[in-house]
């Protein structure tokens, strides 16, 4: 199988397409296989391969809104952990009160969207029972539907009966990092979801770091998501309403996260946006030497940035004010790169 990512650069380049509609483009393609990579224009490929202007045209489409969020420049989701145990944020917002007033703050920063979690997921986590996932994450999701939250609310859990309930409160996005796979009935409620993000995982949260291992974790993780879409479809979900995601930590060495990212847009081939979540993970502190979680903001927007130039729709974060700043003078950096300015 071959595999097309597009090389980003701006999207007023002679013979430059839009990567998903823009801000960037692509004039080149690397031609991977399991074998090494081939750098060739658009124009060349075009005529080389029967699949390829199927590829380069799910590259070039626009991303239609998802729950409402355009995908005109990389938009911010504001992370919401109502947790005990996150491995940054853990029993930071463990009142209502605290989450509400914490995730308002998240949008006023910036923030695009809410993600809002009830059950950490982070590398050895135990998992949570129904009930007490469901009595941290509901109460904050109604009370942000009574402040009037602006941004759509998206539910992180692998449970289909806390994405079901979520969505009766006024949640928009289930954000499954099991990519559908933990619960059965998970796909038929994601289903009536305005958006459903589907996620890499190699192994569960309890185990996943103890020796994740791939062939080539950049087409092993584009298959399993290739795979899961084809399945989300089969149960009744349309491909613009997905977002896909290579699980930055979830199974994976510093070796995998950092392929990932540096070839991030390849999984604009998927036709669907695609989102990262690198903040204050473990490798972030590891390349910074930034011991605690909650200082690794630096390290966390560099690695939002890189996400950024390879064309990503959604940077899922803790530190939204920052992003925000940073994005707005990477933005005009690009825009001053290109004659037209950012779209
Ligand atoms: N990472 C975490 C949780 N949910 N969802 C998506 N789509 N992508 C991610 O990378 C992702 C995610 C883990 O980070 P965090 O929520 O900060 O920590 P914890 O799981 O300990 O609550």
């Amino acid at each position: 199988m071959r595999y097309f990512r597009p090389v980003p650069c701006p999207f007023d380049r002679p013979q430059a397409l839009p990567i998903a509609g823009g801000p960037l483009g692509f004039a080149e393609i690397e031609v991977i296989s399991r074998d090494g990579v081939e750098v060739l224009p658009v124009v060349a490929i075009e005529a080389l391969w029967p699949e390829a202007p199927e590829a380069v045209e799910r590259i070039a489409t626009a991303r239609p809104a998802l729950a409402g969020i355009e995908f005109d420049r990389p938009r911010i989701m504001g992370i919401v952990n109502v947790t005990p145990d996150s491995f940054s944020d853990g029993g930071r917002h463990d009142s209502v009160e605290a989450a509400v007033a914490h995730a308002l703050g998240l949008v006023e920063a910036g923030a695009d969207v809410l993600d809002i979690g009830g059950e950490s997921t982070r590398p050895g986590a135990e998992p949570v029972a129904e009930e007490a996932e469901l009595s941290r994450v509901l109460p904050v999701i109604d009370g942000l539907a009574r402040a009037g939250c602006p941004v759509p609310i998206s539910i992180d859990t692998r449970k289909a009966a806390i994405a079901d309930a979520a969505l009766a409160s006024g949640a928009r996005i289930v954000n499954d990092v099991s990519g559908l796979t933990h619960d059965p009935a998970m796909a038929a409620v994601a289903a009536r979801a305005e958006g459903v993000i589907l996620m890499h995982a190699q192994g569960d949260p309890r185990t996943m770091q103890d020796a994740p291992d791939y062939g080539d974790v950049l087409l092993d993780v584009y298959d399993f998501l290739l795979g899961r879409l084809a399945a989300a479809e089969a149960a009744g979900i349309p491909r613009h309403r997905i977002a896909v995601d290579p699980g930055i930590g979830f199974g994976k060495t510093m070796a995998h996260n950092l392929a990932l990212i540096r070839r991030l847009s390849l999984f604009q081939a998927l036709g669907t946006a695609v989102l990262l979540g690198a903040s204050r993970k473990r490798f972030v502190g590891t390349l910074s030497g930034v011991v605690p979680a909650e200082r690794r903001v630096a390290g966390s927007v560099a690695a939002a940035l890189a996400a950024a130039a390879e064309g990503a729709q959604i940077l899922r974060v803790h530190d939204v004010r920052e992003t925000r700043e940073a994005l707005a003078v990477w933005q005009a950096i690009r825009a001053a790169e290109s004659q037209k300015g950012w779209v």
